[in-house]
């Protein structure tokens, strides 16, 4: 790691670059704070960590010491957008931050071990989506040391000509550096970064002054060292270097083994320390004028730091994409198309700074209108007939490759790096990336909480869409709402869900995830035709108070509700008015309180989430002592956990998908899992004592018809005309009443 970064420092004065370091593998991360401290950065940073005797021991004590810094490039590290801890992205962010960065030179240092991980063997790829004339370069440095932990790594035995075809097949041009001899090796690594600087600037210069845009062959390094290069030889006769035992702490035990202390003495003095630093302990100046300088240095340059670069969207007025909503239920629309409207007018209006990402789904999340003014990235063949709605071009900024990881990885480079931008996803799939999503929220957390310097930077918005409940024709594989439980494990600072019910409240919920901040915000919304509820007024009201009464769809007016019906997500929430307009038609006496959630963090405590409703608000709205009925869009645990701190947590009763999937009708789907209109009738029923005996007709009757539902579906293979066609047809009395 040091080896590269002083190459870097030498090319990045000479020709003046624009550079920022990447380093893959996680273990390297103390060649990061070395480097930055030689350059200054770090004093810089941390004052306290100054250049001098007394600095350096600090920075070596905090080194894996509690309350100090880890062993990986941590937030912490001045010049880092990249943890490293979780192998498998750093060439994803690598390339995240070089699109829209024309300046930027992203050198890219990759374990051979992390590149058998899956998401960084995809991330090769990212070469057939980076636009020399718009985007920056990315070099891709792998580090071929040999060795993992405890195994051989497989890039480094197979042979010279099979890891170079590998290279080649992937679209680069590999240059190799081998050796273990210092000397030598510096003056090959020297020679190749000015061959490799050099190739890059031309394919920069050739598509910049109109040449054609064409998939240049990108320039890449080979490394080949041994691992624990310059290290112990070997230790009580076991080879250290060369060998994966020189893994991360090649000299155990040095507080209780005397003649390891002399082994490490040994080792550190070898690199002649006495030379390099000054009396005082600084290093001496013919080799601190080596760094470059200013913003220049790695470990200082500002696209590191992205939020200092970060300029807030221009945003359209999302209520110009409103649809029309003259009573609750009154048309119907596809909910993510009418936000992928408001997304091509965000896309039109800020043609540098934002992307759309997502694994080939952009039109089928029916957010295909972004293609009015714009197209995907593409800088692999296109033929002929994708000209008639393929939709591919070198400079388009819809960012689509069938890899969530690549996706994700690519869309966290570009916010890491200032900018902004939207994935969006199969609702089941988004798990491919629960572990990325992760170590993202970390990152956030950490820099919000604990380094003052790092800038915030655009929230990570994420749309679940093609959710569980419509999944009509894919079946079980593609069910699966528990995205949104593992988000809500992250730290409360950190995450935000939303579960619009419909497409104006969807609006208002992306346009305020678009404005935000330095948060994970994850959306759930369908993109199948269903009822809207919502003028955008009404929309934008309910969305800022994240949850609250639909008095038009109520009839506790002026007294105490006999029961509750809580609704989160759409599909539970066409169920919920579609039950509430059978108990007013079968029991009109039952008083009826709805309360809709959009955003579910309201439902914990203020003191467990920053967004949670204060105590007294929900017992007014959810009372101490009714029977709650709550249609919940996932898992119903995740609704217990948010809630059970309430007073009423004990009348809670939520339904929702209990992991019964399959191919079949929609209605079906919510009959199977028991969140059906029906059942939530029969719920009510169960739960009001009042209701008693008296309510044994209608109990019946709700048998009957899931019985004829049953057979209705098995005949006919789609849902029963009066499921099908129903529309809430309750007056509402007074416009106001919406809201
Ligand atoms: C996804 C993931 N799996 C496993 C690990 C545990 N781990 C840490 S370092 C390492 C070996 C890395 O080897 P390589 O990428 O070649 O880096 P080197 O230390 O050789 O430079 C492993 C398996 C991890 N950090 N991340
Ligand atoms: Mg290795």
């Amino acid at each position: 790691m040091n080896f590269i970064y002083v190459h870097l420092n030498r090319v990045i004065k000479e020709q003046d670059l624009d550079a920022i370091y990447i380093a893959g593998p996680g273990h390297g991360g103390p060649g990061l704070v070395a480097n930055t401290y030689l350059e200054g950065t770090y004093s810089e940073y941390y004052p306290d960590i100054s250049q001098d005797t007394d600095g350096m021991k600090k920075l070596f004590k905090q080194f894996s010491f509690p309350g100090g810094v880890p062993s990986h490039v941590a937030p912490e590290t001045p010049g880092s957008i990249h943890e490293g801890g979780e192998l498998g992205y750093a060439l994803s962010h690598a390339f995240g931050a070089a699109f829209d960065n024309p300046d930027l030179l992203v050198a890219c240092v990759i374990g051979d071990g992390e590149a058998e991980t899956g998401p960084l063997a995809t991330a090769w790829h990212s070469n057939k989506f980076l636009n020399p004339a718009i985007d920056g370069a990315v070099l891709p440095i792998l580090h071929l040391n040999g060795y993992k932990i405890a195994n051989p790594t497989i890039l480094a035995r197979i042979s010279h000509d099979e890891l170079e075809k590998l290279m080649v097949g992937y679209g680069y041009k590999p240059y190799f550096v081998e050796g273990s001899e210092p000397e030598a090796m510096h003056a090959r690594m020297a020679e190749t970064l000015d061959t490799v600087t050099a190739e890059i600037k031309a394919i920069q210069d050739n598509a910049r002054n109109g040449g054609k845009v064409k998939r240049p062959q990108w320039p890449m390094i080979v490394l080949r060292t041994p691992k624990g290069w310059t290290g112990p030889d070997a230790i009580d006769g076991k080879k250290m270097e060369g060998y994966w035992r020189s893994h991360q702490v090649p000299l155990a035990d040095v507080v209780n083994n005397p003649k390891r202390i002399k082994d490490l003495e040994q080792w550190l003095k070898s690199y002649k320390p006495d030379e390099l630093f000054d009396d005082k302990g600084a290093l001496i100046s013919e080799l601190a004028e080596l760094a470059p300088a200013g913003k220049r240095r790695m470990g200082d340059n500002p696209h590191a730091n992205g939020g200092l670069l970060r300029k807030s969207l221009k945003m359209p007025d999302f209520r110009q994409n409103a649809i029309d909503v003259p009573a609750p239920g009154a048309v119907e629309e596809e909910s993510t198309r009418v936000m992928g409207r408001f997304l091509r007018d965000v896309m039109k209006l800020n043609p540098k700074t934002f992307r759309l990402f997502g694994p080939d789904e952009t039109a089928s999340n029916r957010l295909d209108a972004v293609y009015e003014v714009t197209r995907k990235t593409w800088m692999a063949d296109i033929l002929p007939e994708d000209e008639d709605g393929g939709q591919l071009a070198p400079d388009g900024r819809v960012m689509e490759i069938l890899s969530e990881h690549t996706c994700q990885g690519w869309l966290e480079g570009y916010l890491l790096t200032g900018r902004h931008g939207f994935f969006s996803t199969y609702e089941a799939f988004a798990h491919v990336i629960d572990s990325m999503f992760n170590q993202h929220a970390k990152w956030l957390d950490v820099t919000q909480k604990d380094i003052p310097w790092r800038v915030p930077i655009a929230s990570l918005n994420i749309l679940l869409s093609s959710h569980v409940w419509r999944q009509d024709h894919n079946g079980f594989s593609h069910q699966d709402p528990g995205f949104i439980d593992h988000v809500v494990n992250k730290k409360a600072d950190v995450v935000r869900v939303y579960l619009p019910p419909d497409a104006n409240t969807l609006l208002s919920v992306t346009n305020h995830c678009l404005r935000s901040q330095h948060y994970v915000n994850v959306i759930v919304a369908g993109k199948q035709r269903q009822p809207q509820w919502l003028d955008i007024e009404a929309a934008v009201k309910h969305c800022t108070a994240g949850l609250g009464i639909w008095p038009w769809a109520s009839n506790d007016q002026g007294g105490e509700p006999d029961v509750v019906m809580a609704c989160c997500g759409d599909v539970p929430t066409l169920e919920t008015l579609a039950a509430v307009s059978l108990l007013r038609e079968h029991l009109p006496d039952v008083k009826v309180r709805v309360i809709n959630i959009v955003n579910l963090m309201k439902l914990q405590s203020p003191s467990e989430h920053p967004h949670g409703l204060n105590d007294k608000d929900f017992d007014a709205l959810f009372t101490c002592d009714k029977p709650i009925i709550f249609a919940f869009h996932g898992y119903p645990w995740l609704i217990h956990r948010l809630t059970y701190r309430r007073t009423n947590h004990k009348n809670l009763h939520v339904r929702g998908y209990v992991e019964e999937g399959t191919t079949t009708t929609p209605f079906d789907m919510t009959v199977l899992n028991r969140l059906d209109r029906f059942q939530l009738v029969g719920d009510v029923i169960d739960r009001v004592p009042k209701l008693g005996s008296s309510a044994a007709y209608v109990k019946q009757m709700l048998r009957d018809k899931l019985v004829e539902h049953k057979q209705y579906i098995t005949k006919h293979g789609q849902d029963m005309p009066e499921v099908l066609n129903w529309k809430w047809n309750l007056p509402v009395t007074d416009y106001s009443e919406k809201t």
